[in-house]
């Protein structure tokens, strides 16, 4: 085979990837539809960034930089097109942001010619991953991500990291101005995430404090904070919206997802919970709801998990994890939940505000016991028999 036919034939393979259509699952819960393929794996990422075409440099036709993971993506609907930004892992290790496009959502998303630049603050990162992307009511699109740098307070740890929240702003996903980084002072950040609105004219944050780089220790659950500015973005004080609890899917640590979406009944809220087991921290999602004025004070917790890793999903690199930074909404009022699995790939379930609303307003609380538990089955029980007593009177 002709070397230009190995490479045209590289492109046709990933053409064939790129243009497959996604089908729904077969069942559902009524809340949300998960879909067959993952939306963005790997392979999704352009052969231009992982060949040398040059066959004088490259007679083997090898992969030269190779890609291990796609995954944790912040999302925004523009202009009717959906788009993500995907945090891409090289095998090196190092995460980086490409925006991905597709006009349906949940299929065909094809990565831009480049992965993005992020400018970078005097402090170098020597990681960044995990965006939340918010279309503020200032006119800018800010993406808020982790910035990670060694510890140098403990120059003899290698594993000894810092997590802080570094920001940047953009009108168009592909120009981006870096602003300073986040401070607060409660430890480490991770998952911080921008409020869309204004409150009380000042920019309103969800943080995650943290004693350590993986674990909260006394820190932890949704922080919230006012700061006057995004350049110079500082939180005096936060408070915490949604705390970790003893025996729930949210006992070790949590983290707010993407930016919450706004409703007539109050801000839908995801976000991810996570425990300990024999095998390892075991990563889900869950909702909750705040109220429209104060977004810091919670008015609805539906009990347990709303999406948690379920076949293929369970294995990749972190194993038993799904993570969100990124959902849409469009003009139909149809949402697109964008979630990782296993720290691995990317998936979409699909639902609507109507459907998140009744599931988040109408699911039983969780009572924190057993017994608890029973007794809500059992009033539902008891709910059916008298309705379908009536029913057939
Ligand atoms: O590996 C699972 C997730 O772990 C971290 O999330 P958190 O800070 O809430 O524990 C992040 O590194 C995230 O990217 C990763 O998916």
């Amino acid at each position: 085979m002709k070397y230009s036919q190995k490479i045209d034939s590289l492109l046709a393979n990933q053409e064939d990837l790129l243009r497959k259509q996604n089908s729904e699952q077969d069942s559902t819960n009524g809340i949300y539809q998960r879909w067959n393929n993952p939306i963005i794996t790997q392979a999704h990422i352009p052969i231009l960034w992982r060949y040398d075409f040059d066959e004088r440099t490259n007679p083997l036709c090898m992969e030269r930089l190779g890609i291990n993971a796609t995954f944790n993506s912040g999302a925004i609907y523009l202009n009717q097109k959906y788009y993500l930004v995907v945090r891409v892992e090289g095998n090196d290790r190092k995460s980086f942001f490409a925006v991905a496009e597709s006009s349906s959502g949940v299929d065909n998303f094809k990565f831009w010619q480049r992965p993005m630049s992020m400018p970078e603050t005097k402090n170098p990162d020597t990681n960044i991953y995990d965006m939340r992307l918010v279309q503020h009511e200032d006119g800018w699109i800010y993406g808020l991500f982790c910035t990670e740098r060694k510890d140098h307070s403990l120059p003899n740890d290698l594993s000894a990291a810092e997590a802080q929240c570094g920001i940047a702003r953009t009108k168009d996903l592909d120009i981006w101005e870096r602003l300073p980084d986040l401070i607060t002072y409660t430890g480490q950040q991770r998952n911080v995430v921008l409020h869309p609105e204004f409150i009380d004219g000042k920019y309103a944050l969800y943080t995650r404090p943290q004693d350590g780089f993986i674990n909260v220790g006394s820190g932890g659950g949704i922080g919230w904070g006012l700061t006057d500015s995004m350049f110079n973005p500082e939180i005096k004080e936060e408070v915490i919206v949604d705390g970790k609890i003893y025996h729930t899917i949210k006992e070790v640590k949590n983290g707010q997802g993407p930016a919450p979406i706004k409703t007539p009944k109050g801000w839908l809220n995801l976000a991810h919970g996570v425990r300990n087991t024999a095998a390892g921290l075991r990563y889900v999602l869950y909702m909750f709801m705040t109220e429209l004025k104060r977004p810091w004070i919670v008015t609805h917790r539906p009990g347990g998990h709303f999406i948690a890793p379920e076949g293929n999903e369970r294995v990749g690199d972190v194993s038993n994890v799904v993570f969100s930074n990124g959902w849409t909404v469009n003009e139909n009022e149809e949402v697109n939940i964008y979630y990782a699995s296993s720290d691995t790939r990317m998936h979409v379930a699909t639902s609507s505000i109507e459907q998140l609303v009744d599931y988040v307003i109408n699911t039983p609380e969780d009572g924190f016991s057993s017994a608890c538990s029973v007794k809500t089955i059992n009033e539902l029980i008891s709910k059916n028999l008298y309705y379908q007593e009536r029913e057939s009177e």
